[in-house]
């Protein structure tokens, strides 16, 4: 006889799938045994809060503007550990472009972004901001931490926050430095936007 039951358990949280059973009758005077083997898939949400919705800024050309107050950041959802990516758009987009490296030039937005911890809550010096293109965000999505620790990516060692493989309820703060072109050919309003995406490297 061979029979075979399913059975979702924990609603749509966690799906449990029951095996087939065999079963057949035992010679007289030996032992009867079975085997019943369960497949468990959980069933991840993983995810992240973003406390401001949004900043306007005036930037003069060749200066930098910083934000006013930083972003929270907060890991939602079940799974963890969670990697945070960064990257950004500008629209309407032509002819300005996101910097893709440290040397100014005509229409070229440079957008620095760096991670602290809660504690921290005044913004860092123009010095931190500099000195690597990995902080700079640009429209590929960037890691906010190296894979693996190791630093890299986002994150300062003044700073405090470690940004690889982050647990639910883990939160950080975000600040931004943006550099606006060296010179611009166009004086029409921009609209920035930054997206933070929260993904997961499954061992
Ligand atoms: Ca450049």
């Amino acid at each position: 006889m061979r029979t075979e039951n399913r059975i979702f358990a924990g609603g749509a949280r966690a799906a449990l799938a029951a095996a087939a059973l065999a079963w057949a009758p035992a010679p007289a005077g030996a032992a009867e045994s079975g085997a019943l083997t369960i497949t468990l898939t959980p069933v991840s949400e993983f995810g992240v809060l973003v406390d401001t919705a949004s900043f306007a800024f005036t930037v003069g050309v060749g200066t930098p503007a910083f934000t006013s107050s930083p972003v929270g950041i907060e890991i939602v959802g079940n799974a963890q550990p969670v990697e945070l990516e960064l990257a950004g758009s500008v629209t309407p987009s032509a002819p300005w472009i996101l910097d893709p490296d440290e040397t100014p030039g005509t229409d070229q937005l440079r957008v620095y972004a760096l991670f602290s911890t809660v504690a921290r809550s005044s913004r860092p010096v123009d010095a931190d901001f500099t000195g690597s293109a990995e902080r700079l965000v640009t429209s590929s999505p960037k890691r906010a931490g190296a894979r693996g620790g190791g630093g890299g990516g986002f994150e300062h060692p003044s700073l405090g926050a470690d940004m690889d493989g982050l647990p639910v309820g883990a939160r950080r703060r975000l600040w931004l430095r943006l550099d606006a072109p060296s010179a611009s050919t166009t004086a029409k309003p921009r609209t920035l936007e930054i997206t933070v995406t929260a993904t997961r490297d499954d061992p």
